[in-house]
């Protein structure tokens, strides 16, 4: 067999187990949301922001895919939120196969929106369907501007894409207009959101388009 048989039987695979997910999370009326970004660009601060911001509104949990240990899920577990850690030990993704795992061991509970961050990676998690509603793209504006057309597959993908650390502009080059100009090319449907956990600017958005994105999904199945 070839590298490419393998990769595409590898993913077939996927896609079956991302279908039995994301009909698992249509039948709980659950939000699913797939973030992927490198390595500390900011997802996990991220989601610690957005359950300060809905949490008592909103059941949140989260799944957290990491290499090696359980610091991620502790962070969000310290917020009183139900977190998964699943350890890939060495794998630069998460598949769907691992989150039914996760969600076999591990009852987290009726959810009105269940995050799903990837392990740290701009390119491995881009094929791999978790059942989830949308993917999210993060670039930290430490990142470089050129980054879209770089990894143009993640942000062609994810319907959202979230610049974070917006307080550090004032310190870095980084072109936020042509960031803007790249995605619309690459995703012209998709949403750009310029945020700071920092800060807080632009978490009121971002929790607004999931309460939003929340209200569409269970209006669609009622
Ligand atoms: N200045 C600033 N720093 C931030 C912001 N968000 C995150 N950071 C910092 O960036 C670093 C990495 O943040 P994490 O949230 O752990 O990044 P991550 O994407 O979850 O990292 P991995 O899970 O390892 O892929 C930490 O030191 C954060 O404090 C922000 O809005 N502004
Ligand atoms: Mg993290």
């Amino acid at each position: 067999v070839t590298e490419v048989t393998v990769r595409q039987k590898i993913l077939a695979g996927n896609a079956a187990a991302a279908a039995a997910l994301r009909a698992r999370f249509h039948g709980a009326r659950t939000l699913v949301v797939n973030l992927i970004s490198s390595p500390g660009s900011g997802k996990t601060t991220l989601l610690e922001a957005t359950v300060r911001a809905l949490a008592g509104r909103l059941r949140l949990g989260a799944i957290e895919g990491d290499i090696a240990t359980e610091r991620d899920a502790d962070r969000l577990r310290r917020l009183g939120i139900p977190a998964h850690q699943i350890l890939t030990g060495g794998a630069c993704h998460l598949d769907a196969r691992q989150v039914q795992g996760a969600l076999e061991q591990h009852d987290l509970g009726p959810l009105d929106l269940l995050f799903i961050e990837n392990v740290g990676n701009l390119v491995c998690p881009t094929s791999y369907d978790l059942g989830e509603d949308f993917k999210v793209a993060l670039l930290s504006v430490t990142e470089g501007e050129d980054k879209p057309f770089k990894y143009p597959a993640i942000f062609a993908k994810a319907e959202v894409t979230v610049i974070t650390k917006a307080d550090l502009l004032p310190h870095v080059s980084f072109n936020l207009d042509e960031v803007r100009a790249q995605v619309d090319a690459l995703r012209p449907d998709g949403r750009l959101l310029v945020t700071s956990a920092m800060t807080g600017e632009g978490i009121a958005a971002w929790s607004m388009l999931l309460e939003e994105r929340l209200a569409a999904k269970r209006e669609r199945s009622s």
